[in-house]
């Protein structure tokens, strides 16, 4: 059985005070009513605040990474954070591939199959985001998209790196939009990406999470979360609001 796991992706958000005050809430919230005994909680900060929020969730359940990585080993990359540097700073975790990535700096397949295999090297658990535009909705190639970004990313790797994956489908129409997947839309893209999982190995189709995101909120994050093959949320918005990423994890448990 696979342990939910409920990611925050606070994008470029957050000060200082702000992010104190956010995860101590947090934190009472999930050890008031023991929720990571049953679901995995990870926070993305903006890499300049890895450091004080792996201070603030030192010796709780809840783990931290990073959003982005470079591909590249430490070198003359001006502005880039390697791999390396995030299992430094107490990074478990890192996202890759994320639609806004994707779509503003140019992370095109094979850059974000180099951060998936960059961020594996140096042990930590690559958050591989896959998700169709609208007009790839609309022109109902939403599988043929996901299918291509998916085995481009794992193309060179073997199955024991692939278990060390977490994927998380972000529809792009449904992402800082308020328009959020159904639960049933979520799930058929989720079952074809287990099913990809099981071509290679069923015990990767079990073991992988694969997580939904794109406009999950507190009220609309139990009927995703019922769904069969929705292992739990990447949330954006949300995860910016202590009562309700705490409610969306309790959704999630
Ligand atoms: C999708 C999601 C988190 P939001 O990008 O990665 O953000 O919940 O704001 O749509």
């Amino acid at each position: 059985m696979r342990k939910a796991l409920v990611a925050g992706n606070w994008k470029m958000n957050g000060r200082i005070a702000k992010n104190d005050e956010l995860v101590t809430t947090v934190l009472a919230g999930l050890a008031e009513q023991a929720l990571t005994e049953r679901v995995d909680v990870m926070v993305f900060p903006p890499s300049i605040y890895v450091g004080q929020v792996e201070s603030l969730v030192r010796g709780s359940n809840v783990s931290v990474g990073a959003q982005n990585l470079c591909e590249y080993k430490d070198g003359a990359y001006t502005g880039e954070l390697s791999a390396g540097m995030l299992v430094d700073s107490g990074c478990t975790a890192v996202l890759v591939g994320h639609s806004e990535r994707r779509a503003l700096f140019g992370d095109d397949d094979a850059r974000v199959a180099a951060k998936v295999k960059a961020a594996l090297d140096a042990g930590l658990t690559p958050v591989l985001c896959l998700g169709e535009s609208l007009e790839e909705r609309d022109a109902e190639k939403t599988l043929a998209v996901v299918t291509e970004q998916f085995e481009t990313a794992v193309d060179a790797l073997d199955v024991s790196e692939i278990a060390r994956i977490v994927l998380a489908y972000e529809p792009v129409w449904a992402i800082g939009t308020g328009r959020t997947a159904t639960p049933e839309q979520a799930q058929e893209v989720h079952a074809h990406l287990r099913g990809l999982l099981a071509s290679r190995s069923r015990e990767l189709a079990n073991k992988v999470r694969v997580l939904y995101g794109g406009s999950v909120n507190a009220d609309n994050a139990a009927a995703l979360f019922g769904q069969p093959d929705i292992d739990g949320g990447l949330i954006g918005g949300a995860s910016l609001k202590a009562k309700d990423f705490l409610t969306i994890c309790h959704a999630a448990g």
